[in-house]
């Protein structure tokens, strides 16, 4: 089969490997030349685990080339980002604009396939009449689905093969049509219903991760408040059978969890209380541990902070909405004086190793939960530092033992 990938980023690019590894001609499209270049000299520009040797298979095959405009092809699949606006509200226009771009190429028999995770109702509202303009009966001539991506950044090409699918047609036949190109290579089960329940499936997905964390972000700012530990009773907690809180910490980054819940909030506000508090509570935890911080570091003359982490989350280079950023910026405008060292983020770190960052500090604060922090002996550690302090947002090394003979000397977390 011919198809055309338009978006080469972090969902588009492994899906595009994908569908190549599996006998299929595979023209991948992007608006960034740069990433046309690479792509096609045989370089990745995202890192993710295992994808450097399925792209390496695909350029000795031949059969995966990057190109700057669509082409004819059997099935078009868009997986170009979904922002929000300034003011919150979804923002479509990459979406509409890669429907534009391939409307030329468009032949009856087609199918398109929208990856892209979308406000409820655009495939039906704003995409299908884009089609249905150029003469096309959808259903008949083309079928179009919202297939939305749900694999985790980090576990991407397990999670590709092995998730269920959710495929939402505009008509049964449109779902069993798309359903047919993922069968390929998924080995979960593929799932198939109408392009607004798969719209909002997707969206509550993250939305509910969003608000769970929420909920764990709340609890801990009440327990710091009574002088509780929070991870302790969050632990506690879970050990009910059906209970099942996630992992406090400085915030919710990512282009996911950070933005899809506001899709909801703009297209139906009045009901969407939970989700719009939820948002609230997780934008306010960059804030929430720089108090705290200024609290700890009261009295210390020019502290020095150690701060671990810049990426969104554990063992990635992404720092979209990343809650570690926001903790810098503020950090940095009250004058602290910051040693930055994330072994994923390039352009960030200003020390080249965590010794480095730690030596003479005041404070070490973690802000991801990379691999490499995880495996941080506190004790060694603490003999570093000037104080020996760590504020450990992310629960990482907080329940080693460590023998502070000092009771001044502080160990926390939020
Ligand atoms: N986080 C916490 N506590 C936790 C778990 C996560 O604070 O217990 C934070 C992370 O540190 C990060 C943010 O949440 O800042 C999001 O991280 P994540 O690992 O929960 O999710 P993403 O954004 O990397 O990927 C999510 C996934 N969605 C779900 O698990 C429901 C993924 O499957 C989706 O495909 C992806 O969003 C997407 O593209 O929509």
């Amino acid at each position: 089969m011919k198809i055309c990938v338009l978006g080469l980023g972090y969902i588009g690019l492994p899906t595009a490997i994908m569908l190549a590894i599996h006998e299929n001609e595979v023209c991948g499209v992007d608006i960034n030349l740069d990433i046309i270049q690479m792509i096609n000299n045989g370089e990745l520009h995202i890192k993710e685990s295992g994808l450097s040797d399925l792209f390496e298979d695909v350029v000795n095959k031949g059969n995966f080339k990057a190109f700057s405009k669509p082409k004819e092809a059997d099935a078009f699949i868009i997986a170009v980002p979904t922002p929000i606006k300034e003011d919150k509200s979804f923002d479509g226009s990459y979406v509409i604009d890669a429907v534009n771009s391939l409307l030329p190429y468009l032949r009856k028999g087609n199918i398109i396939i929208i990856e892209s995770t979308i406000a409820p109702r655009t495939t039906e509202d704003l995409i299908k009449p884009l089609i249905e303009e150029c003469g096309f009966n959808i259903g008949k001539d083309i079928y179009l689905a919202h297939c939305p991506e749900r694999v985790l950044p980090g576990n991407i090409i397990n999670e590709l093969i092995n998730n269920d699918r959710v495929v939402g047609g505009i008509t049964k036949e449109c779902a069993v049509k798309s359903a047919d190109i993922y069968k390929a290579f998924v080995k979960g089960e593929i799932l198939l219903t109408d392009s607004k329940t798969a719209e909002m499936a997707k969206l509550i997905e993250n939305t509910f991760r969003d608000v769970n964390i929420a909920f764990s972000n709340e609890i801990t700012r009440v327990c710091t408040e009574l002088k509780i530990d929070a991870l302790d009773v969050i632990q506690m907690a879970n050990r009910h059978p059906r209970v099942n809180l996630l992992n406090p910490g400085p915030g919710v980054g990512g282009h996911c969890l950070a933005v899809d819940p506001y899709f909801i909030i703009d297209k139906e506000p009045k009901n969407s209380r939970i989700i719009s508090i939820a948002r609230e509570i997780n934008d306010g935890m960059p804030y929430f541990v720089v108090e705290n911080i200024d609290k700890l570091l009261k009295g210390t003359a020019n502290p020095l902070i150690a701060v671990l982490g810049v990426s969104y989350k554990g063992n990635v280079d992404d720092v979209r909405e990343s809650p570690a950023i926001k903790v810098i910026e503020l950090l940095k405008n009250k004058n602290y004086k910051l040693n930055i060292y994330d072994p994923y983020v390039k352009g960030w770190s200003n020390v080249s190793s965590i010794k480095e960052a730690i030596l003479d500090c005041d404070m070490v604060l973690i802000l991801s939960d990379h691999k490499q922090f995880k495996k941080i002996d506190a004790e060694e550690i603490v003999s570093l530092m000037r104080s020996p302090m760590i504020f450990d947002t992310k629960g990482i090394i907080m329940k080693q033992e460590i023998a502070i003979s000092n009771e001044n000397n502080t160990i926390v977390n939020d």
